[in-house]
């Protein structure tokens, strides 16, 4: 598309949709964002406190209110879809908000977008694809069959047919990324390496589950951002790009990267309950968007962006103090 003069960010007060708004700001000062965040127990206008009031402005409210929609939408040129609820775990426990915002919330914009003839990217995940075997060779690609195993994937699995639906069918101008675990500054700490972090900062022993050898991909958030403003702005439209920076680890060489990088014993940890379900691994083959869009990842070192984000939770503790004694004792309810 020509270069956006006029997005709205959904969910840009959470962890990845503020770091796409920061790095707008700072890299096309040229281009407004109105941030569309209902501010969820997740949304924190403070990670975008700070930046240009002429250009970036917070609207709080709700993805699936179609009369504010209708209000907001038109005058813009893109949509960058960023609000869900994210986290597995809260999935199991209670899955209704997240068919409510990650399927309606996606419907109610796909059809604002439909009526004013407004670009779409769809931020998405690996996890629709279910998970991979420890030793299977395979990683994902653009043409892996849809298998979601938890309540949260299979709604975010739900979400890119329907954006691949309005494509096709209305001709919506959309796109479609799939990208890791993403890490860094600013992720909520019910996730797995904040909430390892925060624990230790705390006195807490961290916690483990299954037997450690699940495997995740990680991606700084950084290198995430980047990589949707290139499909916004040059990617394909009806396309869907993965995003991953072959960052593959088990949780267990994670947790004791951050137990050494903390001055902690490698066994400082306790092994709890796992959660039902748990994808085995993920890995992302990114070929396509690294071929097509000439993208490459900056954040290569992960043990340089841990050290990075160990240090931002332990100088920005009034960010994250709040959350932590009701977060763990979500946890330690159901025995996690
Ligand atoms: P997050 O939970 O940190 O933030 C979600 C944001 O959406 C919050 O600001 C929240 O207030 C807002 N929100 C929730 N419901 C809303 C609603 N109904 N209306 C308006 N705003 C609402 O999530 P995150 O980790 O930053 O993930 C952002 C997106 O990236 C999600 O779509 C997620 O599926 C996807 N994703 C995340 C990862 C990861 O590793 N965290 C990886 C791949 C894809
Ligand atoms: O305390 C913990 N101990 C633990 O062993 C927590 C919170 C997690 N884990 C494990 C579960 C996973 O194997 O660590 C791994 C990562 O867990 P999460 O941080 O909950 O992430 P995951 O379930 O992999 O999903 C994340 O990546 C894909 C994001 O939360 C999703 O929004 C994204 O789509």
């Amino acid at each position: 598309m020509d270069m956006p003069k006029n997005i709205i960010v959904t969910g840009g007060c959470g962890f990845i949709g503020s770091n796409f708004v920061r790095y707008v700001a700072a890299e096309h000062p040229e281009v407004h964002v109105t941030v569309l965040d209902k501010l969820t127990y997740a949304g924190n206008p403070e990670n975008i406190a700070g930046l240009p009031e002429d250009q970036v402005e917070l609207v709080v409210g709700d993805i699936c209110d179609a009369e504010l929609l209708e209000r907001l939408v038109p005058g813009h040129d893109a949509i960058v879809h960023y609000a869900a609820e994210s986290h597995n775990d809260n999935s199991i426990a209670d899955p209704e908000p997240f068919l409510r915002t990650n399927v309606e919330g996606t419907y109610r914009l796909l059809e604002a977008a439909r009526r004013h003839d407004v670009r779409f990217h769809h931020i998405s995940t690996d996890e629709v694809y279910g998970d991979l075997a420890l030793d299977d060779p395979a990683r994902f690609t653009e043409e892996t069959p849809y298998h979601p195993s938890s309540p949260y994937s299979s709604t975010k699995a739900s979400s890119d047919m329907l954006v691949r639906a309005w494509h096709r069918t209305y001709g919506v101008r959309a796109t479609i990324s799939n990208c890791s675990n993403n890490y860094g500054p600013y992720q909520h700490i019910e996730k797995f390496i904040p909430r390892q972090i925060t624990n230790i900062l705390c006195g807490i022993r961290p916690k483990l589950y299954g037997d450690g050898r699940n495997v995740r991909d990680w991606i700084h958030t950084e290198d995430h951002s980047r990589a949707v403003w290139d499909i916004l702005t040059k990617g394909r439209v009806g396309e869907t790009y993965l995003i991953g920076a072959d960052g593959e680890r088990s949780n267990i060489d994670v947790l004791r990267a951050i137990l050494e990088r903390m001055g902690r014993g490698a066994d400082d940890f306790d092994w709890v309950r796992d959660r039902p379900g748990h994808d085995r691994r993920y890995a992302i083959d990114s070929a396509k968007l690294r071929r097509e869009l000439g993208w490459r990842p900056v954040h290569t070192d992960f043990s340089e962006g841990l050290d990075a984000t160990i240090a931002w939770y332990t100088e920005h503790q009034d960010w994250w103090r709040a959350a932590k004694d009701e977060t763990e004792a979500k946890y330690a309810a159901k025995g996690q």
